[in-house]
């Protein structure tokens, strides 16, 4: 492996590396980012294997496609849970928030052409009850998602719940037991200090990438 730190190229946004930032400070772990600006996206785009962000570089490895990298570092910081059951629900927790994400998205005005909306019809509250009905399977809902500790499930739930307070803070306190999961996360040190930090990038709309920009990164691919 490199002496260099793992290295997350991502826009300067939150959005899908945000779970592996939190990975890394939860786990003390270095990293080091590469933040795209949206002037210098259309000449890396067509440079990448699937044309998309983020990526991963370890040393040799190189890894695309956000759940894939979720993925490898939750088997190396010991994040999948201790059992096969463990393992399974965290498997559950994680493929229910891919689905989730997509209808908050949905929901909050990201255009449903770019993602694959579930459960179209379904509200705000209808999809927070039964993600909190989910926790609740795990130790009355008063812990974590999986097991007594903090596995890969938490760290791809936390910031879909997040995503959704800005919004509809009410709502979301309106289910208890989700907003204490939310809060009992954040409360964890390297938690709060990394969202205390200045190495945490603003809040900014998903629009921040203007309908302009893509048409030309299409361009770009099919010439
Ligand atoms: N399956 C990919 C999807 C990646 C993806 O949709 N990336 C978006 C940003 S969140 C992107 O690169 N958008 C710019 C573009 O497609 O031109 C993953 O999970 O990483």
């Amino acid at each position: 492996m490199s002496e260099l730190a793992p290295l997350i190229t991502y826009f300067d946004v939150r959005g899908r590396a945000e779970v592996i930032r939190l990975i890394f400070e939860e786990t003390g772990t270095p990293y080091r980012e590469r933040r795209i600006k949206l002037e210098d996206w259309p000449a890396l785009k067509p440079t990448l294997p699937f044309a998309q962000l983020p990526t991963y570089e370890d040393g040799e490895l190189s890894i695309v496609h956000s759940h894939a990298i979720y993925r490898h570092l939750a088997r190396k910081h010991g994040l999948c849970g201790n059992s096969e059951s463990e393992r399974v629900r965290c498997d559950v927790v994680e493929e229910t928030f891919v689905d989730a994400q997509s209808s908050i998205g949905g929901f909050f005005g990201i255009p449903s052409s770019r993602l694959n909306v579930t459960n179209t019809n379904a509200t705000l509250p209808d999809l927070l009850g039964r993600l909190q009905r989910l926790l609740e399977q795990n130790d009355g809902g008063n812990s974590y998602w999986v097991g007594r500790q903090l596995t890969l499930a938490d760290f791809v739930a936390w910031p879909a719940l997040d995503y959704v307070r800005p919004f509809s803070q009410r709502t979301l306190e309106r289910f208890d037991k989700l907003y204490a999961f939310k809060q009992r996360f954040e409360a964890r040190p390297r938690i709060a200090a990394y969202l205390n930090s200045d190495r945490r990038q603003e809040r900014r709309p998903w629009r921040w990438l203007p309908s302009a920009v893509r048409l030309k990164q299409v361009s770009i691919l099919r010439a």
